[in-house]
């Protein structure tokens, strides 16, 4: 495996961090999944804008361009000779003392690393997930925005962790207000009566896969509303859709023992997971020009 870490293509065993790097010792720094399908990269555009806004929030500059880290992801996949692949692109702080004072890391580093990564959840997408909801609340907008996808990821491994020992396949997060939130990597979805209902995206990340779930949606004639939820709404819903670069469209079918609908992925579920699977092997930014 070759990555991309500051200026240099290296085989795995030698892309190494420094121990002083504030991405390592503070989780000061910023990520992106991305996923390419059929030699074309999902949503690139989209992907590094929101990584430049992340990084923005943190007050931290980039390294590289918006156009050279396209030429080092696409350097990547080709010589993985990965046409289909889970991407993650990091910049970090880089390297500073002990102190947490950013202005002590004057050379922020960028690295990408890319793996061939199938749909993460295997047979559940025929199955459906069980969530469950957990007792760590979602960091809040005004303490840790949700929507920089930063390098610190304890509140959602919490959340995992919980799900885990609570035997979810995935976690439903609420927020300090009390409404639902997401899941620990992936937004959520109600449908019920035929629409579809998202939390807004203030106390959660503002998912690349989520706009593409709505403007599928949209194209499909289903309705869409973004509306605060609580317990009631998950419980009572139709269907319930998990979705993320990693998860891509999946159904859930089991809430903390309440069984979802029929407790088989549901039709609006089913219509988004095929127009989704269409859409992803159809359009993308092409990794060899
Ligand atoms: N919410 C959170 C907290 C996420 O981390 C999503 C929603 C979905 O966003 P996109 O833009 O991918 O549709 C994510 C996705 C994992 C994993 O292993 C997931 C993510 C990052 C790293 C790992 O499930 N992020």
């Amino acid at each position: 495996m070759i990555i991309y870490i500051d200026g240099q293509y290296l085989p795995d065993e030698e892309a190494k961090i420094s121990v002083f790097d504030h991405g390592f010792l503070y989780g000061d720094g910023v990520f992106e999944g991305i996923r390419a399908y059929n030699g074309k990269i999902f949503r690139l555009k989209e992907h590094l804008d929101r990584l430049f806004d992340s990084a923005k929030t943190i007050d931290l500059q980039p390294p590289v361009s918006k156009e050279e880290m396209t030429e080092i992801i696409c350097e990547v996949l080709k010589r993985n000779k990965l046409t289909n692949a889970y991407i993650r692109p990091i910049i970090s702080r880089g390297v500073g003392d002990l102190g947490l004072d950013p202005r002590k890391c004057p050379k922020p580093a960028f690295i990408v690393i890319a793996t061939s990564w199938g749909a993460m959840y295997g047979d559940l997408y025929e199955k459906g997930l069980k969530a469950v909801t957990v007792s760590v609340r979602r960091n809040p907008a005004d303490a840790l925005p949700p929507n920089v996808k930063s390098l610190n990821y304890l509140n959602n491994i919490l959340a995992k962790i919980e799900a885990n020992y609570k035997g979810g396949d995935e976690a439903i997060f609420f927020d300090t207000n009390g409404y639902v939130s997401e899941g620990s990597g992936d937004n959520l979805y109600v449908v019920k009566n035929g629409e579809i209902i998202t939390p807004p995206t203030i106390n959660n990340l503002r998912g690349i896969t989520r706009m593409v779930l709505l403007e599928l949606a949209n194209s499909l004639g289903i309705s869409v509303k973004e509306q605060n939820m609580g317990y009631f709404d998950l419980y009572s819903a139709d269907e319930l859709i998990c979705t993320g670069t990693a998860a891509e469209v999946a159904p859930i079918t089991w809430v903390d023992g309440r069984t979802i609908g029929t407790g088989k992925p549901g039709p609006v579920t089913r219509q988004l997971m095929a127009a989704f699977k269409t859409v992803t092997e159809t359009e993308g930014y092409p990794i060899e020009k």
